[in-house]
């Protein structure tokens, strides 16, 4: 019997949402359970609600099935009052949101490489990993099951642009981004300071499933950046104020003020995410023009298909010295539009010292990426506002 306050969880512990989800759950102390995805129940009940295969799916103590990692978090922020995990500025607010959408889209592509592009190296832990997402049965009949699953995703790469001629400049960005997490993890136990907050759930969703534990990007981490692993720790456990970090005040900075060096983080992010959602934008843009009918609620996928990761055409475009070709991701311009609408609505004041940040970090030309039409989500899918 499940107690009357609990969430259920289902997911797996390889899969790189579910992480986020579960580390927002352990941080926020709700009681919850965690089910694996390849249990009867999610296959026979949950798929249905949701209207399309996914992990993670949270079922609320009255019985409500949410999907998507954001969704959930949003719902159990507005029930459940402490911890508190929003920052007080506004401006740390829209960072913290920025970052979320960062770690939750721009990552997931290397994230993605570092488990497929190096399976040989990796194949019996991610065997048994995905051994478990498929139904229970003799486990050497299952780690052979698993194969055909785990075919299912590495075929994403090219999709998602991961080919051997930007492979180097891929590796190279996570590198950067790295060493500037690990200069801030050195000295501060989250990335906005004494607290974690959306940004910090945002980014464990790479970092932790995929790049903390899969074996080859694990011991990159652990020995390129031992502070940015020891946070993925940190992120997994209910106390907030860290033994490493003992006077730490268990808050965040006063005056809307950031850790000095976020601001390198900062930078990071418009300097490398930049030219992908400019490419995402226009392609968006010219596919909501060729619409013959563009009501409230069209489904913003090419062929109008019920996805996870719905395109709407192929982009390519120069990055960092390679050409990056994928299909494009209007679920980044929907999570990056979240932290456009809390800067639009900064009061004068706010949005001045926003302004200053942007042109220290080189982020104002992102900042003003702007989609014809808002993307909005309904039913578990992204459609036209
Ligand atoms: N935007 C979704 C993404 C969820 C997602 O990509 N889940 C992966 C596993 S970690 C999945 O179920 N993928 C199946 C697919 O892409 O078809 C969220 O935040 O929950």
């Amino acid at each position: 019997m499940m107690m009357s306050d609990t969430y259920t969880l289902w997911g797996t512990p390889h899969s790189l949402f579910t992480g986020k989800v579960r580390s927002y759950l352990i941080k926020k102390r709700v009681p919850y359970r965690e089910i694996v995805s390849s249990d009867a129940r999610f296959l026979s009940e949950v798929v249905a609600r949701v209207g399309h295969r996914v992990i993670p799916v949270m079922q609320t103590p009255e019985g409500e099935i949410v999907q998507d990692t954001t969704a959930i978090i949003d719902l159990v922020e507005q029930r459940v009052a402490t911890p508190d995990f929003t920052p007080p500025g506004p401006v740390q607010q829209v960072v913290a949101h920025l970052l979320d959408a960062f770690g939750s889209n721009y990552l997931m592509p290397l994230a993605m490489h570092y488990r497929w592009s190096y399976r040989a190296q990796q194949e019996l832990f991610l065997r048994s990993e995905f051994a478990r997402a498929v139904p229970p049965m003799e486990h050497g009949q299952r780690l052979e099951t698993a194969g055909k699953l785990m075919l299912r995703f590495a075929d994403f790469l090219p999709g998602l642009g991961v080919t051997p001629a930007v492979i180097p400049a891929m590796e190279a960005s996570y590198a950067e981004l790295l060493a500037a997490l690990e200069q801030h993890f050195q000295q501060h136990p989250y990335l906005l300071g004494g607290r974690p907050s959306i940004a910090d759930f945002g980014m464990m969703a790479p970092l932790y499933a995929h790049l903390a534990r899969d074996p080859v990007p694990a011991f990159l981490m652990k020995t390129t950046a031992p502070s940015v692993f020891r946070w993925t720790e940190r992120m997994n456990s209910p106390e907030i104020i860290d033994t490493d970090y003992p006077d730490y005040p268990d808050s965040f900075p006063a005056d809307d003020a950031l850790p000095h060096t976020l601001e390198a983080v900062l930078a990071l992010v418009f300097a490398h995410w930049g030219p992908g959602l400019n490419a995402d934008t226009a392609c968006f843009n010219a596919w909501l023009a060729e619409l013959e009918t563009a009501a409230p609620g069209t489904l913003v996928s090419h062929n109008n298909g019920r996805k996870v990761h719905p395109h709407v055409g192929w982009i390519s475009y120069p990055w960092r010295g390679v050409v990056m070709e994928r299909a494009s991701h209007p679920h980044s311009l929907w999570h990056f539009s979240r932290a456009q609408a809390l800067a639009d609505n900064l009061a004068v004041t706010d949005q001045e010292r926003l302004g200053v940040l942007l042109d220290r970090t080189g982020g104002r030309e992102m900042m003003a990426l702007r989609t014809d039409r808002a993307i909005t989500r309904q039913d578990n899918v992204l459609v036209l506002a």
